[in-house]
């Protein structure tokens, strides 16, 4: 767990459907942050049968399958996981920029939280110490701030009624 944001570990997650989307480049790295993010979803009560796992081919592909998980109206937030890493190109900003912004468009759009969990790093080692390295695991933390962004966007709703 990384320390830049404090940890929030009485977050229930008891009756919370949350999908997680995965994209397969740099599958290395990205199959940790899943596997973290699952994990840490269980851990904190979310039911097995109530995690849905779906893989994509890049992080650039992880807004348009945000967008069609968040209106199925059935998930409580979704998790995007991706690993951008620097190649020798700028497609490697373009990748980022364009799987950051989608993914704020979808959430703003549909109103269901999309947790941001792309990893940008200059090198494979620095991805790997966020992927269950030295710097903890962001799949872990997605799926901390998915479950409490959940319980947020709920309890908002109540208050506006
Ligand atoms: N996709 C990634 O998830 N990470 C990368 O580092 C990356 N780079 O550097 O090329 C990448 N490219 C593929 C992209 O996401 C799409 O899958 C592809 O362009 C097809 O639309």
């Amino acid at each position: 767990m990384s320390s830049e944001r404090p940890e929030r570990l009485e977050l229930d997650g008891a009756g919370l459907k949350i999908a997680v989307a995965c994209s397969r480049f740099n599958h290395e790295v990205t199959g940790r942050l899943a596997a973290a993010a699952q994990a840490t979803l269980r851990r904190q009560g979310v039911d097995e049968d109530k995690i849905l796992l779906v893989e994509c081919p890049g992080a650039f592909e992880l807004p348009l399958v945000a967008a069609r998980l968040a209106r199925t109206g059935e998930f409580d937030a979704i998790i995007a996981l991706g690993a951008v890493i620097r190649g020798e190109t700028d497609h490697y900003e373009l990748v980022a920029k364009a799987a950051a912004e989608g993914i704020a468009r979808v959430a703003l759009d549909t109103g269901v939280p999309v947790i941001f969990g792309v990893l940008a790093a200059s090198t494979k080692e620095q991805a790997e110490a966020r992927a269950g390295g030295v710097l903890g695991n962001r799949g872990e933390d997605a799926a901390l701030a998915a479950i409490e962004m959940a319980r947020l966007v709920a309890e908002l709703a109540r208050r506006a009624r």
